[in-house]
């Protein structure tokens, strides 16, 4: 059940492969004059760019002429490219340089580093290896969890990490996401699919069928800048018409969102304020009117679900908990008065509703009940599966609800070992440990070594594991608790990390490998992750500055070390335009006949792109309404599980077999906790920034940041309590960290509500736990459990914490300058 996004994307194309389509012929843009030599074309996660080169240096770029709603962030690429925070050398921390597993591990993050050369790094890179499978075993050796690395589908950094590691020996890697860990795994229950990660309603047919439109908990707006692959930007185009659409008052727009979100705010559409954390309640209560008003769709649910009858008592308080969940018991908790909840129910019922949820509603402690119970709400309106009605869980993401072209993408450079290969170390014996670790809990899994813990049905037993790579992702900035992190990260006798900026993963690394930027490397990537509208060629601008290498040459470096001829193995015989050339080839051989991809290898380089003709529109769970039995739905029974029964019979006491409101560990508004920490922080996914990536980028960051630090967005009258103005520096704090922040106030957030953005680089004064963080990460304040036994995903949305003005000298932001160059010792 649990798919990777990788995975999801590579079934995605050999589905869309087998669509029957019409051929047709290259489109008229696809002919259009070539550019002049020295524009190169190329691409990345927040879009395509033609860039400007001179005298070997990027000096311009511009959007790609298909590309009609361009992020800011490309103006980042030189920022990254020419920035300070480039690693530049392999580095080698001075005390492990000297100590190697003896080292002060308490150093770790000190940014002491010695210079060496490839040649050192890379024996010292096998010599652990080998002590890894030697002394201890693949229990031992972490692989990380690859994260947003840059799009290009030969270089994707994480499959030559995995590839290269897998053909050395075994290893423990992780399940889930960070993105979607309760969502994906919820799901399948109760729609059969993880929902996340799929194709939706075309955005065509909601601005023709869709009367209310409800964005809960979703900002498109901001987050539709970036996608998987390189990002085409076609779903702003439907989201223009939808602004139109509200001005003439001819669908009705509602964003549940504690806050105004970015969308709200474009499309001046109404605003449903709800407290953080608290739409259970709230949709428990719309439920409770459905019902009581018998505003319910009974043949629907008797058709299409199963076990409505076991959630009805629940509803009623006649279950354990006695409570009734009436509007008036939701009200106080939600911040929405009863009578408001019962006319949004009626609202709901009476007209084509579709009901779009986004993902940090998921990314909160018990994560999987929203999710879940949206699915129930969706299936007591009856409108799932038809044209503009029903329910989605990502049309904020990637361009979903463009429709997919149908056209074969090309696939990739293999993470996997062929059936031939043998790796070095065929051990395979984890001495009782289990071989993955659901992927939020891997700090858990060196503080609790050998603790066995529920997952989605099934024992995890936490490995010890000695040493961990991290490659394309930055994992000082993505994790939670980084002040814990620090203490488990002691256990770790050997860290290594590749990446092109020195982010804190980096600085608290052991060795550290310059990969060059996909600036600098030549690649070719599906343009559109689910539309699939082309293919685009990833010229290199530059070559590789200083001594960085792409991660291609990096592991096939590291693995002619495992013997005679295992370059080669790794490689395939095949050089980076070799490689490229094999993928683009075999994409047109998939396409022969249904989209024909005319030009050879060297004709596509050289015009830079193919383009696909946009596919047609569809309804998603159309099939399963038209049909349930031939189009049954991916759970337990085939049907719409309103009861999951093998959820029940894990028997969690935090996930139970239908959804439920389970009161939080922290929780602004009167929650626990509250009162001594009376902010609720959410940490959104970044406007300007892809995560961590582009906060290096000077230029960038100067457009946001205040007195040099993240922007910390409150309340104005909360502010004005603590005697904060805009732009004033603010310290930020828990019982788990503190940040240095710069306010920024906006009537867009609510009293108790603050925002301080996901991926803001981890900064902390020195090295020690609980050093003040002075650039603003949100992790150094968030909270690391999991989010129920079912999912253990990430609860970064479950965070309080308290404000104060800053007094005094502030330390500089000491985190985008790269290491501190010592000499070997
Ligand atoms: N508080 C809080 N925390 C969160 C979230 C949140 O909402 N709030 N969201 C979570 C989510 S959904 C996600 S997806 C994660 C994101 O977490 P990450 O996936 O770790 O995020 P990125 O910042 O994109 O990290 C990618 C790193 O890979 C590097 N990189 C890029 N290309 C290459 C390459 O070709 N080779 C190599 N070697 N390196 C490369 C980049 O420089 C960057 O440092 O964060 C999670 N953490
Ligand atoms: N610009 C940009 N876009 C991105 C990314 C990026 O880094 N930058 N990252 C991409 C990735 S990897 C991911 S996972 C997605 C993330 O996609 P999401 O997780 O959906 O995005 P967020 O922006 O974190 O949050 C969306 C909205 O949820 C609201 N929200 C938070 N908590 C609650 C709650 O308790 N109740 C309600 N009703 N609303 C709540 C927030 O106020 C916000 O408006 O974005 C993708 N798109
Ligand atoms: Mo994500």
């Amino acid at each position: 059940m649990q798919q990777s996004r990788r995975q999801f994307l590579k079934n995605m194309s050999i589905m869309a492969s087998s669509f029957a389509m019409p051929s047709f012929l290259i489109p008229r843009e696809a002919n259009a004059q070539l550019p002049t030599p020295e524009w190169k074309v190329t691409g990345c996660q927040w879009g395509a760019v033609r860039a400007k080169v001179e005298n070997g240096r990027v000096t311009e770029i511009k959007p790609f002429e298909f590309d009609k709603h361009p992020t800011e962030m490309i103006n980042g690429i030189k920022g990254i490219l020419y920035g300070e925070a480039r690693v530049r050398y392999p580095m080698v921390r001075v005390d492990w340089l000297k100590n190697r597993q003896n080292s002060d591990r308490s150093r770790r993050g000190d940014n002491r580093f010695v210079r060496v050369s490839w040649k050192e790094a890379l024996d010292i890179f096998y010599e652990e290896l080998e002590r890894m499978q030697k002394d201890y075993g693949p229990w031992a050796l972490h692989t990380g969890n690859v994260g947003w690395r840059s799009s290009g589908q030969f270089h994707s950094c994480g499959n030559h990490m995995i590839r290269a590691i897998a053909m050395h020996g075994a290893s423990v890697g992780t399940v889930g996401d960070y993105s979607t860990g309760a969502g994906q795994t919820i799901m399948p229950y109760v729609l059969g699919n993880t929902e996340v990660y799929s194709q939706g309603t075309s955005w065509e047919i909601i601005l023709k069928e869709t009367e209310n439109l409800i964005f809960w908990a979703s900002d498109p707006v901001k987050n539709l800048q970036v996608g998987w692959n390189c990002e085409t930007h076609e779903a702003y185009a439907y989201l223009e018409q939808l602004k139109q659409k509200v001005a003439e008052k001819k669908i009705n727009v509602i964003s549940v969102d504690p806050v105004k979100s970015k969308t709200q705010n474009f499309l001046g559409c109404e605003q449903l304020y709800v407290n953080p954390q608290a739409d259970m309640p709230f949709m428990l209560a719309i439920a409770h009117t459905l019902y009581k008003e018998n505003l319910y769709d009974k043949d629907f649910l008797d058709v299409y679900t199963l076990g409505f009858e076991k959630f009805v008592p629940y509803l009623l308080g006649e279950t354990e908990d006695k409570i009734e969940k009436t509007p008036e018991w939701a009200a106080p908790i939600c911040g929405i008065s009863a009578e408001k909840i019962r006319e949004f129910a009626r609202m709901l019922a009476g007209k084509r509703t579709q009901l779009i949820f986004g993902w940090a509603i998921q990314r909160q402690q018990h994560g999987e009940q929203p999710y879940w119970m949206g699915a129930v709400l969706a299936a007591m309106l009856g409108q799932i599966g038809l044209p503009g009605g029903g329910i989605s869980y990502a049309h904020h993401y990637s361009s979903i609800g463009v429709p997919t072209s149908g056209a074969a993408t090309p696939g990739s450079f293999p993470s996997n070992l062929g059936e031939e290969q043998t790796p070095k170390y065929t051990n395979k014996d984890y001495k009782g440990y289990s071989d993955v670790i659901p992927v939020a809990r891997v700090t858990d899994s060196l503080l609790q070594p050998g603790e066995s813990i529920d997952y989605n049905g099934r024992k995890i037993v936490y490995a010890p594991y000695k040493m961990a790579i991290f490659t394309g992702c930055n994992q000082w900035g993505r994790q939670s608790d980084l002040n814990k992190m620090k203490k488990a990260f002691q256990q770790l006798e050997t860290v290594v990390t590749l990446n092109y900026s020195w982010t804190a993963t980096c600085r608290f690394a052991d060795i550290v490998l310059p990969a060059c930027t996909p600036f600098e490397r030549n690649d070719i990537d599906t343009y559109g992750s689910y539309s699939n509208r082309g293919v685009l060629a990833m010229h290199k601008l530059v070559e590789p500055m200083y001594e960085s290498r792409s991660d291609f040459e990096i592991f096939k470096d590291l693995c002619s070390r495992y013997g005679e001829g295992k370059a080669e193995e790794y490689s395939l015989n095949l050089d980076e335009m070799g490689w490229l050339n094999r993928l683009y080839t075999e994409c047109r051989r998939a396409n022969r006949g249904r989209f024909e991809m005319p030009r050879q290898f060297d004709e596509f380089w050289k015009t830079g792109y193919v383009l696909f003709p946009e596919g047609k529109p569809w309804v998603r769970h159309a099939d399963f309404r038209e049909d349930p039995e031939l189009h049954a739905l991916g759970t337990p029974s085939g049907f719409i599980e309103i009861y999951s029964t093998k959820i029940a019979n894990y028997g969690y006491d935090n996930c139970k077999g239908h959804p439920m409101w389970f009161e939080k560990d922290e929780r602004s508004h009167g929650g626990p906790k509250s009162e001594q920490f009376p902010f609720w922080m959410q940490s959104v996914h970044p406007d300007k920034r892809l995560h961590s990536q582009l906060c290096e980028a000077k230029n960038l960051r100067e457009t946001y940041s205040v007195q040099g630090r993240e922007p910390f967005y409150m309340n104005p009258q909360d502010a004005e309590k603590l005697g904060i103005k805009d732009g004033d520096l603010v310290r930020v704090f828990n019982d788990r960290g503190q940040v240095l922040v710069g306010a920024v106030l906006s009537d867009d957030f609510p009293s108790g509500v603050v925002r301080l953005q996901e991926g803001a680089w981890y900064s902390p004064v020195d090295e020690s736990i609980g050093a003040l963080d002075t650039y603003g990460c949100p992790n150094t304040l968030t909270l690391d459990i999991g989010a129920s036994k079912l999912s253990q995903a990430t609860c970064v949305s479950t965070c309080l914490v308290n404000v104060e003005k800053w007094q005094g000298d502030a330390p500089a932001p000491n985190g985008f300058s790269g290491p501190v160059e010592v000499a070997r010792q």
